[in-house]
């Protein structure tokens, strides 16, 4: 995961935690659908224990719009993030999300250049549409902890920074998919491969 920095550099609350944590650990494996690795699966760890991180609404993560396309196409967040939507094309764009429980919202038209933003609390799936281009499409996926990676292109994902713990492991491509119990041990990392049926 990225570290987001504060305007003014400071590391946000949520990171500083990780810092101090005694432990942590990296999960990282291949994840399959059906047999296949996809890049662009969402892997994420749910915490068991109960005990939800609180929203820090600290980070800002630019979901850009280029040559009619939104990129990134697939973008995992933690709840509490702020996506920055910017018009780097030379006509106008209405990004809109018809997704009520995570973030129904509509930007509005605008211009080159000109940056709108929308900050999703809720955890779930928000499908990112254009009012004016029907092509386009992405999909912001909301989590509820901070434990998220994107795979590449040979179905390899890494979580860095996990602390020790139960946790529930899922993937979200094209909606939520089954889940495994995992467990992330006091001291070293953790392999974990997730062959996914669809
Ligand atoms: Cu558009």
């Amino acid at each position: 995961m990225r570290l987001p920095l504060l305007a003014d550099g400071i590391l946000p609350l949520a990171v500083l935690a990780f810092a101090h944590a005694a432990s942590a650990a990296t999960v990282s494996g291949t994840v399959t659908i059906d047999g296949r690795p996809i890049r662009d699966i969402v892997v994420y760890l749910e915490s068991n224990s109960g005990a939800t991180r609180p929203v820090v609404p600290t980070s800002h993560i630019v979901m850009d719009q280029r040559n009619l396309e939104f990129l990134p196409a697939v973008l995992p967040i933690v709840r509490g993030t702020t996506v920055d939507f910017t018009n780097n094309d030379d006509i106008q764009h209405n990004v809109f999300s018809p997704s009520a429980i995570a973030g129904k919202f509509d930007l509005g038209a605008y211009g080159p250049g000109a940056t709108r933003s929308v900050t999703f609390n809720e955890p779930g799936e928000v499908l990112v549409l254009c009012n004016i281009h029907m092509e386009m499409e992405a999909h912001i996926v909301v989590l509820r902890d901070p434990y998220f990676a994107l795979s590449t292109n040979d179905g390899r994902y890494q979580i860095s920074s996990v602390p020790p713990g139960n946790y529930t492991a899922k993937v979200w491509h094209g909606r939520f998919l089954p889940a495994r119990e995992v467990v992330v041990p006091e001291n070293g990392d953790l392999a974990l491969d997730l062959p996914v049926k669809k």
